[in-house]
């Protein structure tokens, strides 16, 4: 094991004994929900995990070190402190040189969790290419891990805050395969529509488990896409929501919001201005990516040979 990581007790007894594994992020935690409902979400989703027979590994940096796998206290803590950083891909070398702490990114989770070993990943929403992304080059490093790094990651589409056909066009050039679960849609986050289609449709759990381990078979490194819609009872109404996004985008732009604080920002923007509705909306959708992801992680391990 890489020597700047740190297996959970947890998480080392089920890689010594072959469990499936879910890798779990932490910007979600840290700057994608407020307290308390971030811990609350973060432990529900690990049980949620748990009970699907799947073993969770929330991914984060404390004081340098990468873990693999939080207890309670390093949950709390996380959900808790108010500086806490933000790690992609870029961060880590230097947040873990300096011994600092931050919550993780769909891009830093994914290379900490391939880095161990993890090959499923669930997350909420991904990053993608932002709206005028072509102008700024506002494109979330997640792409990029997409298209390099081998952990398949489970979502319920991207925000609309993004530009979801640029974001679509980024994953085809860099042959990242968008699979949606039961939907010919991709979805956005909120709702379950977004106007865009998937490149396939996988309609049970094992077709997903398949494709996966085909791809890595065929040496074709990098991601895949598990496009998960938010269950029906849960969606925002899409106009309402989409009035919001704008306006918060609005004001971003208003305040010269840039680089990594614009997706924090529009976030917590878009969570005020909807009340509670839309963190109840986003907290439902990771939890139902949960199931799935523990779900795929327990077919996957059938099919590979250790
Ligand atoms: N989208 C969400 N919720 C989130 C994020 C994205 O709906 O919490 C977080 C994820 O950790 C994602 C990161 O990896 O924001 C992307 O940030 P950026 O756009 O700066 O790359
Ligand atoms: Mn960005």
């Amino acid at each position: 094991m890489n020597k700047y990581l740190d297996l959970s007790l947890e998480v080392k007894k089920a890689m010594e004994s072959k469990m499936p594994i879910v890798a779990l992020e932490s910007t979600i935690i840290t700057h994608g929900m407020p307290y308390p409902e971030n811990l609350e979400t973060a432990e529900e989703v690990e049980d949620i995990i748990r009970k699907e027979g799947a073993i969770p590994a929330t991914i984060a940096i404390i004081e340098g070190r990468i873990k693999i796998g939080l207890n309670k206290e390093e949950l709390k803590f996380l959900a808790e402190s108010k500086n806490v950083l933000k790690a992609g891909r870029k961060d880590l070398p230097v947040v873990v040189a300096k011994e600092l702490s931050a919550g993780t990114t769909v891009s830093a989770t994914m290379f900490c969790a391939y880095l161990s070993g993890i090959k499923i990943f669930v997350t909420g929403g991904i990053g993608g290419v932002h709206r005028g992304g072509e102008r700024t080059f506002d494109i979330s490093a997640d792409l990029q891990e997409l298209a390099k790094t081998d952990v398949a990651v489970v979502c319920a589409g991207a925000k609309a805050i993004l530009d979801l056909r640029l974001t679509l066009e980024y994953l085809e050039t860099y042959g990242v395969p968008v699979i949606g679960f039961r939907t010919e849609e991709f979805p956005a986050f909120y709702t379950r529509e977004s106007g865009l289609k998937v490149d396939y449709v996988a309609n049970s759990v094992e077709e997903v488990a398949r494709i996966i381990k085909t791809k890595w078979d065929l040496g074709l490194h990098g991601g895949i896409l598990i496009a998960n819609p938010i269950p029906e009872e849960h969606a925002l109404d899409k106009d309402y929501i989409n009035k919001i996004i704008n306006d918060a985008i609005k004001e971003a732009e208003e305040l010269d919001i840039k680089g990594k604080e614009v997706t924090p920002f529009l976030l917590n923007k878009i969570s005020s201005l909807t009340g509670k509705k839309s963190l109840m909306a986003n907290i439902e959708l990771v939890k139902n990516n949960a199931r799935l992801g523990a779900k795929i992680a327990i077919e996957l391990n059938k099919l590979l040979e250790y």
